[in-house]
């Protein structure tokens, strides 16, 4: 058993070999306050990961699951400390809020500790690109038109997902690995892959039209960095079922890191006070009080 005494023990332990450092990392659709949610998996990646920008690109909590079940375990209270805390020691951190967690739009503008909120932001990168970083609700007619479509949409994919836990539950008794039923249903559904090449085309138009030579976004739950008519189309995934962030190396190269297994198990609880004098126990209160009114 690993060391569970509150001070991040394996943090300091950690020699240099194991911790990667990036230029910058991309988080979006955490979905914390879902039982969904794999922030083991998240605080694991945080844990081994550095960089000199966070973006946070919307539905980091999910203000819809919060409003009808109150789900809150303590890895998600370490996530959002987690965060706080890198944004103490120096990373810049952005917070784009996305169509779940949209109440932090009236935020847009403030900064909440270190951490800033913003409605989008640029993100210039190492060879001088500009890529417009928005969660990428914007081009998603439904949840603008018509928001009990979305909602409706949205627990048909919570059925999906619990379905796909108590499937996996069975494959693990009967010896077989993990396997998502809900990706595995959404790439061969053929309304959902041409909706995904609708969005992407819909954002990399709009980047195009305000300048940008790309975009990076999230929303749907996949993530992919490719080419789409000429410009640059980047999602980071999410942590519900892909587990994946995006990041830029030092060297200026875009990756996609998927973070399937958790490499420190049993990791140690933080605690607000014993090593944090700073605000952050506020910051988090008042995010919870803004996505849970
Ligand atoms: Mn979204």
């Amino acid at each position: 058993m690993q060391g569970r005494s509150g001070h991040f023990p394996i943090d300091e332990q950690r020699s240099g070999g194991s911790q990667r450092r990036y230029r910058a990392i991309f988080l979006s659709d955490i979905h914390l306050g879902t039982p969904g949610c794999k922030a083991e998996h998240l605080l694991d990646f945080l844990r081994h990961n550095e960089s000199d920008l966070i973006y946070l690109v919307g539905d980091i909590i999910d203000g819809w699951a919060l409003r009808s079940r109150f789900h809150w375990p303590q890895a998600h209270n370490d996530v959002v400390q987690k965060i706080l805390r890198k944004a103490r020691k120096g990373t810049s951190v952005v917070y784009i809020p996305g169509n779940h967690d949209e109440i932090a739009r009236q935020f847009c503008g403030l900064k909440f500790g270190e951490v800033s909120i913003c409605a989008e932001a640029e993100h210039r990168l190492l060879d001088g690109r500009t890529l417009w970083v928005t969660h990428g609700d914007v081009a998603d007619g439904v949840i603008r038109h018509a928001k009990w479509l979305a909602h409706v949409g949205d627990a048909l994919y919570d059925w999906l997902l619990w379905l796909n836990r108590h499937f996996n539950n069975l494959r693990a008794r009967l010896g077989f690995g993990y396997w998502s039923l809900s990706q595995f249903l959404k790439y061969k559904v053929k309304n959902a892959v041409s909706f995904i090449s609708d969005f992407e085309h819909v954002l990399i138009r709009e980047a195009r039209k305000r300048g940008y030579d790309g975009v990076v976004c999230g929303h749907i739950h996949h993530a992919q960095i490719r080419e789409v008519d000429g410009a640059l189309y980047v999602n980071d995934g999410d942590w519900v079922e892909s587990l994946t962030a995006l990041v830029e190396t030092l060297d200026g190269r875009l990756e996609i890191v998927e973070w399937k297994e958790i490499l420190v198990p049993n990791p140690p609880s933080p605690h607000w006070s014993r090593d944090d004098e700073s605000g952050d126990e506020a910051v988090s209160v008042a995010l919870m009080e803004a996505t849970n009114p």
